[in-house]
């Protein structure tokens, strides 16, 4: 029997892929199909494929052609699977002449003619057309959204808007804007997406203020500091048909989800505690942040981050949440938090005057999970047993700022229709907003 093996990403599957996987089969007799998983093709900078894997499996599966199917996850990978399954022939596209060159030590390998006249790219640009955002707010954040949003197609950042006049102009002249707006009325009525990165206290009313302008809405984290409004604004996003979500950069990190979902998938056994810290200490570039007039504070500043794998790996139906800060003019400058959950307990610790590791380690029955500082830029992480030989390391590429995997995520919910993300849910969000505003209550919480 003669085993022929391919890869593909087959997002929007069209003739082209049929073509080729018609004259793969016919390579052999049994014909394997690689379909790329969403991370992998981040990874390697495809950050516009429409379908997820899940849809691209299916519609691989259903040409027929395909006598098993396999995910590729990781580079190096095609090696690894031409040996466990003892392939003959690796077949490819031409467009790929002389790239797997690399595999002839392991199988032979083909390169098939390509159909010309079609492609995903060409699909996806018939039915997608660029998304205009406007930038509401100069502050640091901002900086580096604007030169991440170049990473992603089908995107531009049309112009800026700041209360700070001369500071919108300084931000539009060094990242090359087109625009700077007048008022946000004025960005409102020229955009079809606005990005916020206001200060905390602000982003309730130019969220609500741009969803019921029927436009989508990046709000930075923290989202609101109260359940009620983060209820309202994903209520109203839904009555008004617009994608609102909360750019927490992590939520969306291919690392991070690999993580979760292998996680979640059992790999060491059911989660007891997830405990995670973030601190920094930035001394006079500090001023927002340690300002109680503008919710200032490490909690309110950083506690989504580590609220984050806590949410999502047990749920947001904790029992009780404790919180102890230490405060100092008004702020808290350390805050611990221990939240107790049916079958587990997690904590987080902050720091924004006071610094502190910032790992992340989930305990689970069976081993651990561990991601070092600064584990919210996730790019590695271990799996720890009790007999070392089966640890499991983990790498991956974390690019620039990291804030293309949100934008990216955010034009996919646009494009299709999606008024919601598993990689952050809207109840995770609305228990976020739940526990700031615990924090600004005072409710269970220890001053020292
Ligand atoms: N293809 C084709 N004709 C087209 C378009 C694509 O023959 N008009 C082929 C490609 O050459 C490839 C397969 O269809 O063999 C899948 O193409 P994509 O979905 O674009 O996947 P690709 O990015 O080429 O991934 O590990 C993944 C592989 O490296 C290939």
């Amino acid at each position: 029997m003669k085993t022929v093996i391919t890869y593909g990403t087959y997002d929007m599957l069209h003739q082209g892929h049929l073509n080729l996987l018609r004259r793969a089969k016919e390579l052999g007799d049994y014909l394997i199909v690689g379909v790329t998983n969403d991370n992998f093709d981040r990874e390697r900078g495809k950050l516009n494929v429409l379908n997820n894997v899940l849809e691209r499996v299916e519609a691989v599966k259903a040409t027929g052609l395909a006598d098993k199917i396999i995910i590729e996850d990781y580079v190096g990978q095609k090696i690894d699977d031409i040996q466990k399954y003892n392939v003959d022939i690796f077949a490819i596209g031409s467009d790929w002449t002389g790239k797997f060159d690399y595999l002839k030590e392991y199988c032979e390998v083909v390169y098939l003619p390509r159909t010309e006249g079609i492609s995903s790219t060409m699909l996806r640009e018939e039915i997608q057309k660029t998304i205009d955002i406007g930038v509401v707010g100069a502050g640091r954040i901002a900086q580096r959204f604007v030169p991440e949003a170049s990473f992603v197609n089908y995107v531009k950042v049309s112009g800026i808007y700041d209360v700070d006049e001369s500071q919108a102009y300084s931000f539009a002249y060094k990242h090359k804007l087109a625009r700077v707006y007048q008022s946000y009325e004025d960005l409102l009525d020229n955009v079809q997406a606005v990005y916020i990165a206001t200060p905390h206290l602000t982003h309730y009313e130019l969220c609500k203020q741009a969803i019921l302008r029927k436009k989508h809405v990046l709000c930075e984290t923290p989202l609101v500091l109260n359940e009620n409004e983060a209820k309202e604004l994903f209520s109203l996003a839904k009555n008004n048909d617009v994608v609102l979500l909360e750019a927490n950069k992590t939520a969306y990190a291919p690392a991070f989800n690999h993580l979760i979902t292998m996680i979640k998938s059992g790999l060491i056994g059911d989660v007891v505690d997830v405990s995670a810290s973030e601190s920094k200490l930035w001394g006079e570039k500090f001023t927002r942040e340690l300002d109680p007039e503008q919710a200032g504070g490490s909690m309110f500043e950083m506690g989504s981050y580590p609220l984050l794998p806590i949410i999502k790996l047990m749920g947001t139906n904790y029992k009780e949440i404790s919180i102890f800060s230490k405060m100092d003019n008004g702020i808290d400058i350390y805050t611990r938090g221990i939240m107790r959950y049916p079958k587990g307990i997690c904590s987080f610790q902050l720091g924004l005057g006071v610094k502190t590791e910032g790992n992340l380690i989930v305990s689970g029955t069976k081993g651990y999970a561990y991601v070092p500082a600064p584990w919210w830029l996730t790019d590695y992480y271990e799996f720890r047993f009790e007999d070392q030989n089966q640890n499991k390391k983990f790498f991956y590429k974390w690019d620039g700022a990291g804030l293309r995997y949100e934008i990216q995520e955010f034009l996919s919910c646009i494009f299709n229709h999606r008024l919601s993300t598993v990689r952050l849910r809207q109840e995770e969000s609305i228990v976020m907003a739940k526990i700031m505003q615990q924090f600004s209550d005072r409710k269970n919480i220890i001053e020292i």
